[in-house]
């Protein structure tokens, strides 16, 4: 038991220097975030291809789950790919064994005290049990357009778009409070994507690396963010609105785009 627990706690912290090791070689990162709810059987062949393309690792959540799917799903993908598999989960629902991380997230532009410090609390003794890695990461949800799922479902008063100085300031706190990651999110399927310039704004001034995500549509709009100063791209919709055809060369271009070393 004592050996087993010092095997795992060995891997603590992996994941996370993977990141920075790979952002130091690739300038920034492409992940795909994998919604569990939208899977079906094709999900072992989309895992393997996306490996192939050279995808640096995925997300798997959602902000509201409907389906049964998340175990299985965390499972298949885990089992199909030598990139990391982390959990970027909705809820406390959204917690599995399987997973080599999870985004510790607090919201930290929610209203509700649950989303910054109450589901943790609930959390932190079963990942401490399955030891998964936890990434501390402030969550910010960015103003994009109609409101999304994650600022609803998170009861956040988003960042306005053309704020940076608000942005920056929550940004400073997740580095002051020693957060590890800073997600700057849309929402997915957002009608804009978090503006290049407030990227560019809190990347002049903070260290702590950035996700970007929500509402990315190609490869284009990802290498502004990545030329903004964002350490990792996250798309979802694109590509499951993608036909199977199209899903290789598409996932590649991501790559090319967002790789900038
Ligand atoms: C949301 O960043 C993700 O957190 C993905 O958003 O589905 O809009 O690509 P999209």
């Amino acid at each position: 038991m004592e050996k087993e627990r010092k095997d795992s706690s060995a891997r603590l912290g992996k994941t996370y220097d993977y990141i920075l090791n790979q952002i130091a070689q690739h300038g920034s990162l492409y992940f795909i975030l994998i919604d569990p709810d939208k899977t079906n059987s094709n999900l072992k062949k989309f895992v393997r291809i996306a490996t192939e393309c050279g995808v640096d690792g995925f997300f798997i959540g959602s902000s509201l789950l409907l389906s049964q799917n998340f175990e299985r799903c965390v499972k298949i993908t885990k089992e199909n790919t030598d990139k990391p598999v982390i959990i970027f989960p909705g809820s406390i629902y959204q917690i599995s064994k399987f997973a080599d991380a999870i985004l510790f997230l607090s919201v930290l532009t929610s209203t509700n005290t649950e989303f910054i410090i109450g589901q943790q609390t609930i959390a932190s003794p079963i990942i401490f049990k399955y030891r998964i890695e936890p990434i501390s990461t402030a969550y910010l949800l960015i103003e994009s357009g109609k409101m999304t799922s994650a600022t609803f479902i998170s009861q956040s008063k988003p960042i306005p778009r053309d704020k940076p100085e608000i942005a920056i300031a929550y940004a400073l706190t997740a580095q002051y409070l020693g957060m590890k990651l800073i997600y700057l999110e849309a929402g997915s399927g957002a009608d804009n994507s978090v503006p290049n310039e407030l990227i560019k704004a809190i990347k002049s001034t903070v260290e702590t690396p950035l996700i970007v995500g929500g509402g990315i549509k190609n490869p284009e709009n990802a290498y502004e963010k990545a030329n903004s100063g964002a350490g990792i791209i996250v798309t979802g919709n694109i590509l499951e609105d993608t036909p199977p055809t199209k899903i290789k060369g598409l996932i590649s271009d991501f790559v090319r785009a967002i790789h900038r070393k």
